[in-house]
């Protein structure tokens, strides 16, 4: 039983994410495309447009082009979208990085996706100067000033002009973010310039964002969703995307109002902030149309207190950095009959099936099963590892390691998470590179990391250790905080005898989380 979108398909556009993103930028001309929400700068389409042709000139200068790699370390900025569409522009692909990750963590990265260039921002600049100098990365730009690096801008005043290219969007890698997927450690997912341009055409039929609407993008341009549902949708409709660095309540509410934002993207962790800030009722949100979430699991109540406080509906979009990452939106037109809770329905050109986990049968209609996705935004692959891509898409099939239920009006719920992967605030946890950690802690011989429930985080990673006579709690924990993103951390431990296994040796997660 094959699922599929109750829209018609669209077309997608042939050129590549720069072209179909600011192929009009000349249409909205002086209209701020971007404006950072703390400091008032803003980018116009049209200074974004002939940036972004003088930064590739810039990046081309260098050496860079077609399939080298331009690493990105950013908080959100105007500026991000800048130094993106340069790189693009230079033939290049982003490998975009959060900017709390460890030096350790960074230089695994660069160095998987063998990056070229970085171009950070200043207030991590001298980590990205450590790690670029430890990894022998040469170019290292910041967006700003910093004197461990050389300014962006210097790139963009070079006078040197775009390349002409003739890129594959089929084949030519635009954006490889990092994602662990249904196991093991974090991979780099080849997103190519057609699966953007699709996913950006397909979510355009579900939501009509256009140069009325204004934006809120605290969500991290760093992550997928970010990137493709904040950043490019709303630089496809020609609105102003209004970037904040970090998410505060009182500060995040005075920014909704002060810019009359119509479009706000929560994950669940906000949404549950709002329900619970103490003065949402002092500021104007008029302007606000519809609200979003995603990223992991949000629950009604927390949604429905929120949306009271709003004045605002919250419906839930969903996918994963595999599918670009849009399969499943609440369309405009469907705002006010779509339950909350669910995930609404396909995007067009996206078809589903729900079936017996591990297994090629479909389960019967209206049960339960694990969720598989089809459609023109689903990556071309993981970098360098064949073998998880092969078990992670079968005949053009992604396996989410979702459990979903679909209704006889075709909208979806995500009921359950099958993979290992642990969302702590919607960002991405995954259990193998924690017991990785774990287990190069002198005293630990064996480990195994499950998510537990979490008050803010949703989830949060624990971890199940055996070790040694005489290793302590603390000094385990602080071994594994030392070496991870603060956002990894473990936050529970428990010392045991022996960690479950199957007869193959694979741990066995189920009955762990059971036991909580
Ligand atoms: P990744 N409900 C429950 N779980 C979700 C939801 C949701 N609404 N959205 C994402 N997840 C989980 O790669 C699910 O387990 O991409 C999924 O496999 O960081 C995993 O997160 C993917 O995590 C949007 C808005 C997509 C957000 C997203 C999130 C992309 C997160 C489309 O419109």
């Amino acid at each position: 039983m094959i699922y599929r979108s109750p829209l018609p398909d669209v077309e997608i556009p042939g050129g590549t994410l720069t072209e179909l993103v600011l192929g009009t930028a000349g249409r909205h001309g002086d209209k701020p495309a971007l404006v950072d929400g703390v400091t008032g700068e803003t980018l116009t389409y049209a200074e974004l447009a002939e940036g972004a042709e003088a930064g590739a000139g810039g990046l081309a200068a260098l050496g860079v082009g077609p399939g080298d790699v331009v690493g990105l370390l950013s908080h959100n900025q105007p500026r991000y979208a800048l130094a993106v569409h340069a790189a693009l522009g230079a033939g290049a692909a982003v490998t975009p990085m959060n900017p709390v990750l460890t030096a350790g963590e960074i230089g695994k990265q660069l160095r998987a996706s063998r990056a070229k260039v970085l171009v950070t921002a200043e207030p991590v600049a001298e980590k990205a100067a450590d790690v670029a100098r430890e990894h022998g990365i040469e170019h290292v730009y910041v967006l700003g000033e910093h004197e461990r690096a050389r300014p962006f801008a210097e790139l963009l005043a070079g006078g040197n002009a775009a390349p002409r290219l003739d890129l594959d969007p089929e084949t030519a890698v635009a954006v490889l973010p990092f994602s662990s997927g249904t196991t093991g450690a974090a991979k780099g997912v080849r997103l190519t310039h057609r699966n953007l341009v699709a996913n950006l055409v397909q979510t355009r039929a579900g939501w009509r964002v256009g140069p009325g609407d204004v934006q809120a993008a605290v969500l991290p341009f760093f992550h997928i969703y970010g990137f493709t549902i904040i950043l490019h949708s709303g630089l496809l409709g020609g609105a102003t995307v209004l970037t904040l660095p970090r998410f505060e309540p009182d500060a995040y509410l005075a920014a909704l109002a002060e810019h009359r934002v119509t479009r706000a993207y929560f994950a669940p962790p906000m949404v549950l902030a709002l329900a619970n800030a103490p003065d949402v009722e002092n500021y104007d949100l008029s302007a606000l149309r519809y609200a979003f979430c995603g990223a992991a699991p949000l629950d009604v109540e927390v949604t429905e207190r929120a949306e009271r406080r709003l004045g605002c509906r919250i419906r839930q979009g969903y996918g994963m950095t595999e599918a670009s990452p849009g399969t499943h939106q609440v369309y405009d037109d469907a705002f006010a009959t779509t339950p909350a809770g669910s995930v609404g329905r396909l995007s067009p050109n996206t078809e589903a099936r729900l079936v017996q986990p591990g297994t090629d049968t479909d389960v019967a209609p209206g049960e339960d099963g694990e969720l598989l996705v089809r459609g023109p935004q689903v990556m071309l692959g993981y970098l360098d590892n064949p073998e998880a891509t092969a078990s992670t898409i079968t005949d053009g099939w992604l396996h989410t390691g979702d459990i979903a239920r679909v209704d006889d009006d075709g909208v979806f719920w995500i009921v359950d998470r099958l993979k290992e992967l642990i969302k702590y605030k919607g960002y991405q946890v995954a259990p193998a590179e924690l017991e990785a950690v774990l287990l190069s802690h002198p005293g630990v011989l064996d480990a195994a990391v499950v998510g537990v429930p979490h008050a803010e985080g949703g989830e949060a990673p624990k971890a199940f250790v055996v070790a040694r006579r005489g290793v302590e709690a603390d000094d385990v924990l602080r071994w594994v905080a030392e070496r991870v993103a603060p956002y990894k951390k473990v936050r529970a431990l428990e010392f045991v005898d022996t960690i479950p296994k199957s007869p193959t040796g694979k741990i066995l997660r189920r009955v762990l989380k059971e036991r909580g």
